[in-house]
């Protein structure tokens, strides 16, 4: 690994440029106790199976008490673990298992918001005169109705009327998720000294949930019609946002060593680079949502064309530019499965793009996070009716669209693009219940967990459990793909993806279950096959479907 950070000769090198990142969501990654509900013993566990993948570090989903209105983004107390999930003393052990075999783990942080049933929104709530009233957001309704037409992700006014006040409080999310207000300095100072109790324990930083919308816009006035359709660009473009995160990096971060990710949800580029630039003392990384929504109009699926996924990677790589660094992930608990939002879930053909979707996440400039069973290829689950979900941005949206959208069209949209597809238990064996649980799942198993499971996958060679195991060992030994520069060959192909990495590295990606011949720039000197199969005939590189290749190559 290099020393020098390329940005700022003479700094190190952050070592989460170099790590590779694995989200777990608790709720769904192993049941220890027959509950049928995931939690930290099963995450302890299962650190073996982390370490031999070769994970670097944990982002772990919110582990904290919550009444789980939005599965634990909805927090009841910053300082207690979720009973569902276990101790205090459990989360020590987790930590110590995850220190003890060299991983480090980042915790969600989520202060845009935080329950209805935590004891601030409890005093809050009491009275206008109560000292904790400027923790949230209260305001006199307008006309009869709400302060402003702000509406809520989860459905309804973003404002609920508090009768024993006769004041509205903000929620951009759920009514039980009301937003702090970061203009009061308390409020700051309370976050500040949560993060100090969690990093005092040993993690080694935060992913930041929504952290742009932490600025509110002054005097909060309505939105227009166009910007109505995506809100999230307005409440994330609030005037103090970069100073509440540069205090934060002065008050706590800078006394730690910790790896910082915020959600870009609603930055624009620019907003985002200012954000992760690394002259300036705010986050390390950000996730840019622009890849996972690109084929979302509101709240539509629309659809996605493989030159428009490259253009998008090369403006966010020139976007993050010498001092930025930027996060390369196709997936998460918000999101549809990798699979089958970007590759062909077709049983004969989803663990082939499986593996050509876990090479581009561990391929592409930044650093890679891996979601929690995409390295087996876990896949969208058969939804048959609104009652199988258990999201109320499902249900919330519905109660919006009823009357204006069929049943069977939001159905659809939601089997497709709905959170819980990602949800869905993670598949350990084929065993009931996939091995989650020896009691009856939260959520239920993907029925394909017979086929896509993690023992089965552990025993062959050609898994994509061994492929991305594979990929990240060779990925952790070579320079190139950890720090060299990125160039998209052949930005208009409509099937292959390929690219170079570096001086020594080409990949090549092929998004279709056509075999295709396809031939390099004459400017390369192909070497050999470094990584993958494929068949190399001076520059013509022949792939089968759904298969990829790095090439060692000569500029
Ligand atoms: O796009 C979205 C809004 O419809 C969702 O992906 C998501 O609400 C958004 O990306 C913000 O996500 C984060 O904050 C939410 C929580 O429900 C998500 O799980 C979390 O990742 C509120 O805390
Ligand atoms: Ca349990």
């Amino acid at each position: 690994m290099s020393l020098d950070d390329e940005a700022t000769p003479g700094a190190t090198r952050p070592w989460w440029k170099d790590a590779v990142v694995y989200q777990v969501y608790p709720r769904s990654f192993l049941d220890s106790n027959g509950d049928g509900i995931g939690d930290l013993p099963g995450v302890t566990a299962r650190l073996d199976y982390l370490q031999d993948l070769g994970v670097d570090v944990v982002w772990l989903s919110p582990h904290f008490d919550s009444p789980n209105a939005d599965n634990g983004y909805d927090i009841r107390d910053y300082r207690q673990v979720m009973a569902d999930f276990g101790t205090m003393a459990d989360f020590d052990a987790m930590l110590a298992g995850m220190t003890a075999r060299g991983m480090r783990l980042i915790i969600d942080l989520v202060v845009n918001h935080s329950s209805d049933e935590h004891a601030w929104f409890v005093e809050s709530r009491k009275s206008q005169d109560n000292p904790y009233r400027d923790y949230y957001i209260w305001r006199d309704g307008k006309d009869g109705g709400p302060p402003n037409n702000y509406h809520a992700f989860f459905g309804g006014p973003a404002w609920t009327l508090d009768q024993a006040t006769g004041q509205y409080y903000l929620h951009y999310f759920a009514a039980k998720q009301p937003d702090l207000n970061w203009e009061n300095p308390k409020v700051r100072d309370e976050v500040h000294d949560l993060m100090r109790f969690w990093l005092d324990k040993g993690v080694s930083g935060f992913r930041m949930d929504v952290i742009p919308f932490i600025s509110k816009q002054p005097g909060l006035p309505d939105l227009t019609p166009q910007e109505r359709r995506a809100p999230q660009f307005v409440y994330a473009a609030g005037p103090k946002l970069h100073d509440y995160l540069s205090e934060m990096r002065h008050e706590v971060l800078a006394h730690y060593d910790t790896l910082t990710v915020g959600e870009a949800f609603g930055l624009t580029p620019d907003a985002a680079q200012h954000m992760m630039d690394s002259r300036r003392s705010e986050l390390d990384l950000v996730f840019n949502f622009d890849i996972v929504r690109m084929d979302i109009d509101g709240w539509r699926k629309t659809s996605w064309t493989l030159p428009r996924l490259k253009a998008l990677y090369s403006q966010q790589d020139a976007a993050a530019g010498p001092f930025g660094w930027n996060t390369v992930f196709l997936s998460n608990h918000d999101n549809p499965r990798a699979v089958s939002h970007f590759g062909d879930d077709d049983p004969e053909w989803v663990e082939r793009s499986a593996k050509v979707l876990n090479t581009l996440i561990l391929t592409q400039r930044g650093t890679p996070f891996l979601y929690q069973g995409d390295e087996l290829g876990m896949t969208n689950y058969p939804f048959q009716t609104l009652d199988d979900f258990d999201d109320l941005e499902v249900s919330g949206r519905w109660r919006d669209l009823q009357g204006r959208v069929s049943e069977a069209e939001y159905l659809a949209n939601a089997r497709s693009m709905g959170r819980d597809n990602a949800r869905t238990p993670m598949q350990w064996t084929d065993d009931p219940h996939g091995g989650f649980t020896l009691g009856t799942p939260w959520l239920a198993v993907n029925p394909n967990a017979a086929a896509i499971n993690a023992r089965d996958q552990a025993g062959r060679a050609d898994a994509v459990l061994s492929h991305c195991r594979d990929l990240i060992a060779f990925r952790r030994g070579s320079v190139d793909l950890r720090e060299g520069d990125y160039e998209d060959l052949d930005p208009d192909h409509a099937q292959v993806f390929a690219y170079r990495r570096g001086e020594g590295l080409v990949v090549m990606l092929n998004f279709g279950r056509e075999a295709v011949a396809y031939t390099l720039p004459d400017h390369l000197t192909v070497e050999g096959v470094a990584f993958g199969e494929a068949v190399v005939e001076g520059r013509i590189v022949t792939l089968d479907g759904w298969t990829s290749v790095i090439l060692a190559i000569r500029l």
